[in-house]
């Protein structure tokens, strides 16, 4: 196995907050990244929040929520070289593909099933996102078919000599299906330029993580594929980033592949369509809702005397706005006419 000893490794085996507020030197992100990250994570909150409210005003039809995700996905994104490096996500990426640069418009595009919707043409479940001017690949409904794919992508970049990194991001249940499995070996064998993000909430809907595996954290898989496992505290900007920055910049030095378990909190339930009442019970739930991320790195980032509140009120007045002109759009644009249903899948 591929051994190398990193801060984000160093909290493998506890539960403890590791390292808050501390970057690893050579990876800390410059006062204006923080700012920018927090902004992302302000506007991927906003609109989240109001896609609930448009399901339940029964204006679109389903949503999926990356509440408690944001800190992980801002500090692996921002840990990419955006646009550049290819991303292979997950339908509770907001905040990911947010900070990539998909437009509020496009993504809600997608939530109301419009026309010029670029994940699908209007065709696809909302959030499974695809853009593809920031290099995002399209998401497929069944769990963790993503990861041969990036696997794949990884190996023809690689081919190619390129040096792009491809970046996939999973939940914790995805990494109990066979495709995993397939897509680690592979990696493993072939020291592709991947970085398999795990975004372990503790739940496959209503599943805890105790039922889904056996081993204490989904990052000591990774010894079976011969590739690095890192776990850190995905609740953390500054953990997350490091991790992901060191995991990324060894994939393009070619050291091959890691496993990067990011520990979140799903905050919300599974989806619009779940009611977690029927397994979480309100401690639970009360708990989980304490961990949230946003008021965490805003606390960082105002101790730090990066943030005034005169800041803080203007991101979210521009978030605000943001939602307010993507939520009209997409209202106004046209659906797609009935005879797209079926193109372009298959070429002529
Ligand atoms: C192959 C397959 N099995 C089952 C489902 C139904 N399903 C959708 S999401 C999900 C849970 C996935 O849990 P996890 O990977 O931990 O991601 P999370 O939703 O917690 O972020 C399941 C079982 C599916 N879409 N595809
Ligand atoms: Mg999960």
């Amino acid at each position: 196995m591929l051994k190398l000893d990193t801060a984000g490794a160093k909290d493998h085996n506890s539960h403890a907050q590791e390292h808050p507020g501390q970057a690893t030197a050579h990876s800390a992100p410059t006062p204006d990244c923080l700012v920018e990250m927090y902004e992302v994570m302000v506007r991927s909150r906003r609109l989240d929040e109001r896609c609930w409210l448009l399901h339940r005003q029964g204006r679109i039809g389903f949503h999926i929520s990356g509440i408690g995700h944001e800190a992980a996905q801002v500090g692996v994104a921002f840990a990419m070289q955006r646009g550049h490096d290819f991303l292979h996500p997950y339908y509770r990426d907001l905040a990911m593909v947010i900070a990539l640069g998909m437009p509020m418009r496009a993504i809600l595009l997608g939530s109301f099933g419009k026309q010029g919707d670029p994940s699908s043409g209007g065709r696809q479940m909302p959030n499974h996102y695809c853009y593809k001017p920031a290099s995002i690949f399209s998401v497929s409904s069944p769990v963790g078919t993503q990861l041969p794919q990036a696997a794949g992508l990884a190996l023809a970049e690689k081919l190619k000599g390129g040096n792009r990194v491809t970046v996939t991001c999973i939940g914790e249940g995805a990494t109990s299906e066979g495709d995993f499995h397939e897509a680690l070996d592979w990696a493993g064998v072939h020291r592709l330029p991947l970085v398999v993000v795990v975004e372990n909430n503790e739940y496959a809907i209503s599943v805890p993580m105790h039922l889904q595996m056996a081993v204490e954290r989904v990052a000591d898989r990774a010894a079976a594929y011969g590739i690095r496992g890192v776990s850190v505290d995905g609740l953390d900007v500054f953990a997350s980033y490091a991790a992901a920055k060191e995991a990324i910049d060894l994939a393009r030095a070619g050291a091959g592949t890691t496993l990067l378990e990011v520990r979140v909190a799903r905050i919300t339930p599974h989806s619009s369509d779940d009611n977690d009442a029927t397994y979480r019970s309100p401690e639970e739930k009360a708990r989980v809702r304490a961990q949230d991320p946003l008021p965490r790195f805003q606390k960082q980032l105002v101790e730090m005397g990066l943030l005034t509140p005169a800041m803080i009120a203007e991101i979210e007045r521009r978030a605000q706005a943001e939602v307010d002109d993507a939520l009209r759009y997409a209202e106004n644009a046209p659906y797609p006419p009935v005879e797209w249903a079926m193109g372009p899948v298959f070429a002529d």
